[in-house]
């Protein structure tokens, strides 16, 4: 019977159909790493999600890379740094992103893991050991032949790095993290397993093959004798992790292995209903990533035994927006309105790079980071020729609008040498192009207040009708 399905499938597979037939692939994000620096939290997931959060609980999304496969993120040297297989990307803040590439075959260059060791990063991968002190300039050290490495670790005093492939488990070792010399390799016995992860309890050395096997050994001497395996753990190993000088293992279905040597084993049940990913220790905790149905969860301990389950929410919202509408003071009894006279006035938030300007209905918006939303900042309007505007003490916490279309914020005309101040000295400016019309060489149209291609005593009277006015009489 079972050969007759699967003879079915493999004609269906043939003939195209069994995708028209559904079998939809899983398009939800695994949440793939986490780590904490800069004062926020950072996660990644692999479809190319960054998000941020203070409190490891609401979260921004602040990056989505198209078709990312992001394997892990770390924080050192002052920056974020997120891995694929191909390139890193590095941020000091978590929203701006430089990205190096470490050139466009994975098959020859791809780097699996990453870390920091406090004064260099170290990458490892299919045929590569690269290093770098800043993230952007990557020096190849030789592998001696490795490939596939597909995890390293920094004890303190040594750099080791795992993988393999096809069954020849790989192990590499340095003691500066240039110099690397084959530890040497294992499991020939054990069909095409390969290393997939290491860590060390600074006593032993686990690893997780590729297969979610487990081998612990307590001195890397060589052979596979010096290894015990520890495959009687009932579940499908996923992910592993040293912490507070023990193993921590996690299973697919919610259990958590606990050992302190790496051969005895005790399991804890969590949760069936979570289907665990990634295990990691940061920041002092330790962290499962995994997911609820399609929902990204957390559970974290600070002890390796008690556990707290976060949910995660997430917004989308980048950024909060500034927005209102703005109108000259001479148009408000006129029938019809130039767009020219609504268009084109400034709004900047002093001291930052956020401006817009209002398009022909007088309409602006600015869209400020979510990152920096906390601060108090003063919003400053301005156009040649109107008595500059300014806003204090304003929060933009939320959505701020500042007016509606029915009822703009008025600016006054008239201030032609924007010294804040409309007087005799503003008149004075025009008089140079008085009585001209467009023709004329004198004709300034800076000067043409109202637009008729001509500067005359209508352009005068409105500036006359703001005399003395200055920019504190927009408070009033
Ligand atoms: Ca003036
Ligand atoms: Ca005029």
């Amino acid at each position: 019977m079972k050969k007759i399905l699967l003879l079915i499938v493999a004609v269906l597979l043939i003939g195209g159909l069994l995708p028209s037939i559904g079998f939809a692939q899983d398009e939800t994000p695994n949440f793939v790493g986490i780590a904490y620096g800069n004062g926020s939290y950072i996660s990644i997931d692999d479809k190319g999600g960054i998000e941020l959060s203070s409190d490891c609980v609401q979260w921004t999304n602040t990056y989505t890379e198209p078709n990312g496969r992001f394997l892990k993120v770390i924080w050192g040297n002052n920056q974020y740094m997120v891995l694929t297989t191909t390139k890193v990307l590095i941020s000091p803040d978590g929203y701006q992103w430089t990205s190096f590439d470490f050139g466009n075959s994975e098959d020859t260059i791809g780097i699996c893991d990453i870390i920091w060791d406090g004064k260099k990063y170290i990458g490892v991968g299919y045929s590569s050991i690269i290093t770098s002190t800043d993230g952007l300039h990557w020096d190849y050290q030789d592998s001696k032949g490795a490939t596939y490495l597909n995890s390293i670790i920094y004890t303190g005093t040594e750099y080791i790095a795992a993988g393999g492939y096809m069954g020849s488990g790989r192990v590499m070792k340095s003691t500066d993290g240039y110099n690397w010399s084959e530890w040497y390799g294992l499991m020939e016995e054990y069909g095409d397993d390969s290393f997939e992860k290491l860590c060390s309890n600074g006593k032993s050395y686990l690893f997780q093959t590729s297969f979610g096997n487990l081998f612990v050994s307590d001195n890397l001497a060589g052979g596979s004798s010096s290894y015990a395996t520890s495959k009687s753990l009932a579940f499908y190993i996923h992910d592993i992790v040293s912490f507070n000088n023990q193993f921590v293992a996690i299973a697919s279905n919610g259990t958590i292995h606990y050992s302190s040597d790496g051969k005895n084993w005790s399991a804890q049940q969590l949760d069936s209903t979570y289907y665990f990913n990634k295990i990691i220790s940061s920041n002092g905790k330790l962290y499962i990533l995994g997911k609820f149905g399609s929902k990204k969860s957390i559970f974290t301990s600070t002890d390796g035994k008690v556990w707290a389950r976060i949910d995660y929410s997430v917004k989308n919202l980048l950024y909060r927006k500034i927005s209102g509408y703005i109108a000259p003071d001479f148009i408000q009894n006129q029938s019809s309105v130039n767009s020219n006279d609504l268009l084109d006035f400034n709004i900047e938030i002093v001291g930052t790079n956020f401006h817009s300007k209002t398009d022909i209905n007088g309409y602006f918006e600015i869209l400020v980071p979510y990152n920096q939303i906390d601060a108090v900042y003063s919003i400053k309007i301005s156009k040649q020729n109107y008595l500059q505007r300014v806003f204090n003490n304003m929060t933009i916490k939320s959505d701020v609008n500042l007016a509606q279309a029915d009822k703009p914020l008025t600016m006054l005309i008239g201030d032609i040498d924007n010294n804040g101040v409309i007087n005799i000295a503003d008149i004075i400016q025009i008089t140079k192009s008085f009585n001209s019309i467009v023709s004329d060489s004198r004709y300034n149209y800076t000067y043409d207040l109202n637009s008729d291609n001509a500067i005359n005593i209508a352009d005068i009277i409105m500036i006359a009708k703001n005399f003395n006015r200055t920019s504190t009489d927009y408070l009033n």
